[in-house]
């Protein structure tokens, strides 16, 4: 990697998009970030994902599968804007990926298939970015296909994302002879001639002028539905002006009341232009999102993007390269320098910041500072983990970490050499600091050491990671879902007594209490793991239960769940009520509450009765559809229960819900079954009762 020292020039606020490439896997992400990139002159050649040479998927697993695993983010500048892109991985088991970028990012691009339309993943990713609040502009992509059909896809926006799509162009021809747009806001034809890089600008051709026109006034009228300033001038003028419309695009992408859409060929190299120049006129720059929250002792703090501001970044990637530990941070505050001490708020260590870097397609040029605003990279932090907080030590703030789904598939790993061990250890230990949402433990029974992730994929592609970069032998078990146990009915009224007052310092707590089922309705906590699964409450009367010990209580059950009776998994979906209590007045304290909540909730899980839970998948299949019987017979054989069939043009879609734990090894299966022609997506969706074959025996009681 070439290194050079310059100066950049710091553009204002407001020229900075810090954009997000967003979608299903497939849909032309990497691509589309690849000619914006030859297009603003970061790179001079066009790099193709099928020959492994974009500058997005540089990671060699990525360069030989021809998906996008890591998130990459790249600087580029374009009419005087400084664009600061991050390509996403669009395939479900790097989901995670796609959280912890859009937590940083100000504004996206969704891609469409123009022939898929919306796919399930990209529904999925819209949805996160709802959560995140994050303004889209949608590309539909791949006009040049044969069955691209830009109205289906508009449709399917509007009818899957439950959002109002403004498209903002016509297609010139189709397929093969895609070769252009009219631009409906200025009502010129934008076309790219054959080996052209840039379009040229020319009237509506003939033939198109009464569609165009038509289409201009579609989009005059659902405007001013939306927009005040719009509606009075289509009452006032019965038209709406490029200017009035331009500006009540701007604002209605930013409320996310509505969707420009765009459409073109990135392969082809059309329509990158014009998304360019919508990305910068409708979506915010740093200055337009509201100021960054964080907290300080518990209280809410904001920080808004001011240079002059105390420092606040969030650090939402790293990367260990052969340039050293590559951190990379979004600077919502303040100014980071060259040299600065700057605390992790999170765990309080000071880190010193040795040099910033500037990640340009292929290289990364050195800068003395960063404002905020900025997405830049640091070496020098020694440790640092994704999500961690970097802040002025005077003026510490922890900004929220992006969360980190829990993982529902684990491998046993180990090295083939048994003097590899330690090595392997540290190398996992590395992996899971750079992305949280894998995890390491050693197996208390076996001791084993088990790596778990989001998905046979994920893993696959970890251990691979570990295997080149380290050169080790590593052996892998076969992959094993994460069960979840749960009660189907619980106990009420169970007492436990921890009392210990044999001389010395005694320990005393009494509690009762009851634990039920989570009521119907409630969410059973499914994949995103934590306290959605787990209510606690207290009805103790009269003090008899002070505070502080009620909440040592709490901490106790907690602990308690961490290990069901059926098999040792979580528990989830569970109420428990603390009905009584008794203190001693000098040998009761917090940890003898906290062990007597553990101890009773063990007990009281004991005595009811428990349901195991096993993680389950919405499929999404495509197949000939000569091939539909087959493919049922299948996924039924799978435990998988059918949920839609549709087919269109000889291709149909099955959805399904399947068994996790089936679905290993359904990828090679079913192109076996299809000679390659089928393809599916699974995006987990939360645990369903599992039937007693793939139970762990009997409760131990
Ligand atoms: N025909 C056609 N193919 C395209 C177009 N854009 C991308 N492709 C191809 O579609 C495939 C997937 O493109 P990528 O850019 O890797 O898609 P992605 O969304 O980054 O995929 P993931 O990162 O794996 O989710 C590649 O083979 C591209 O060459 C297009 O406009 N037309
Ligand atoms: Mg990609």
């Amino acid at each position: 990697m070439r290194t050079e020292l310059h100066r950049q020039p710091t553009s204002p606020l407001t020229a900075v998009r810090n954009l997000g490439i967003l979608a299903h896997v497939d849909a032309g992400k990497t691509t589309v970030t690849e000619r914006i990139l030859y297009l603003t002159g970061a790179v001079h050649k066009r790099g193709e994902v099928h020959d492994g040479t974009t500058v997005t998927d540089y990671d060699s697993q990525e360069r030989d599968r021809g998906i996008t695993i890591f998130a990459a983010a790249v600087s580029c500048t374009w009419d005087g804007h400084r664009i600061n892109l991050i390509d996403t991985p669009g395939h479900v088991d790097f989901s995670d990926e796609v959280e912890r970028s859009l937590r940083v990012l100000d504004g996206a691009i969704a891609v469409f298939d123009a022939v898929a339309g919306v796919e399930p993943q990209s529904e999925s990713v819209w949805r996160q970015a709802d959560r995140h609040g994050v303004p889209r502009i949608a590309f539909v992509n791949k006009l040049d296909r044969a069955g691209a059909d830009l109205d289906a896809a508009v449709a399917s926006i509007r009818d899957r994302l439950h959002t109002v799509p403004l498209a903002v162009q016509l297609p010139i021809g189709s397929e093969d002879g895609f070769t252009g747009v009219v631009d409906l806001l200025r009502m010129r034809a934008l076309v790219w001639a054959d080996g052209r890089d840039t379009y040229e600008e020319g009237q509506v051709p003939d033939g198109l002028r009464e569609e165009a026109r038509r289409r201009r006034r579609l989009l005059e009228e659902t405007v001013a539905e939306l927009h005040p300033a719009a509606l009075e001038e289509f009452c006032a003028e019965s038209s709406v002006s490029e200017r009035t419309l331009t500006a009540a695009l701007r604002d209605l992408t930013r409320t996310g009341e509505a969707v420009v859409v765009l459409c073109g060929s990135a392969y082809r190299n059309r329509g990158i232009e014009p998304l360019l120049e919508a990305a910068v006129a409708f979506l915010p720059s740093p200055l337009d999102v509201p100021p960054v929250r964080g907290t300080l002792d518990g209280a809410v703090q904001e920080r808004a993007a001011d240079p002059a501001a105390p420092l606040a970044a969030l650090v939402f990637k790293v990367n260990s390269t052969d340039t050293g530990r590559l951190a990379f941070l979004r600077v919502y505050s303040g100014t980071i320098r060259k040299g600065d001490t700057v605390l992790d708020a999170g765990t309080r260590r000071h880190e010193r910041i040795g040099r910033i870097l500037r990640v340009q397609a292929g290289r990364h040029s050195d800068v003395d500072t960063a404002v905020a605003g900025d997405i830049v990279a640091v070496i020098g932090l020694k440790a640092a983990r994704t999500g961690a907080t970097l802040c002025a030590p005077a003026a510490p703030l922890v900004l929220e970490p992006p969360t980190s789904a829990d993982p529902v598939v684990s491998v046993a790993v180990e090295a083939r050499r048994s003097t590899d061990t330690e090595r392997l250890v540290t190398a996992l230990a590395r992996l899971v600091e750079e992305d949280p949402s894998l995890r390491v433990r050693t197996d208390p029974e076996t001791g084993q050491t088990v790596l778990s992730g989001m998905g046979e994929l994920h893993l696959e592609v970890a251990v691979e990671r570990i295997r080149r970069a380290h050169e080790l032998e590593i052996g892998v078990g076969r992959p094993q879902v994460a069960y979840r146990e749960t009660v189907a009915r619980g106990v009420s009224g169970l007492v436990y007594r921890h009392v210990k007052q044999d001389g010395g310092a005694g320990q005393f707590a009494h509690v009762v209490l009851d634990a039920e089922p989570l009521e119907a309705g409630d969410d059973l906590g499914a994949n995103n793991g934590g306290d959605a699964g787990f209510v606690f409450r207290s009805t103790v009367v009269g003090g008899r239960v002070p505070q502080e010990y009620v909440r040592a209580v709490e901490a106790g059950c907690r602990d308690a769940l961490a290990e069901g009776p059926l098999g040792g998994h979580p528990v989830t979906g569970l109420r428990v009520t603390l009905t009584d209590g008794a203190t001693h007045s000098k040998d009761s304290s917090e940890m003898a509450f906290r062990t007597a909540g553990r101890f009773a909730l063990r007990e009281a899980l004991r005595a009811s009765a428990m349901v195991l839970l096993e993680p389950v998948a919405e499929v999404t299949v495509t197949v000939p559809d000569d091939a539909v019987g087959g493919v049922l017979g299948d996924l039924a054989a799978r435990r998988g229960r059918v949920s839609g069939s549709t087919t269109r043009a000889g291709t149909a879609v099955i959805t399904a819900t399947v068994p996790l734990a089936e679905l290993f090894g359904y990828a090679t299966r079913l192109r076996s079954r299809t000679q390659g022609r089928g393809t599916f997506t699974s995006r987990p969706t939360g645990y369903a009762p599992a039937p007693k074959p793939v139970s762990p025996g009997t409760p131990a009681r």
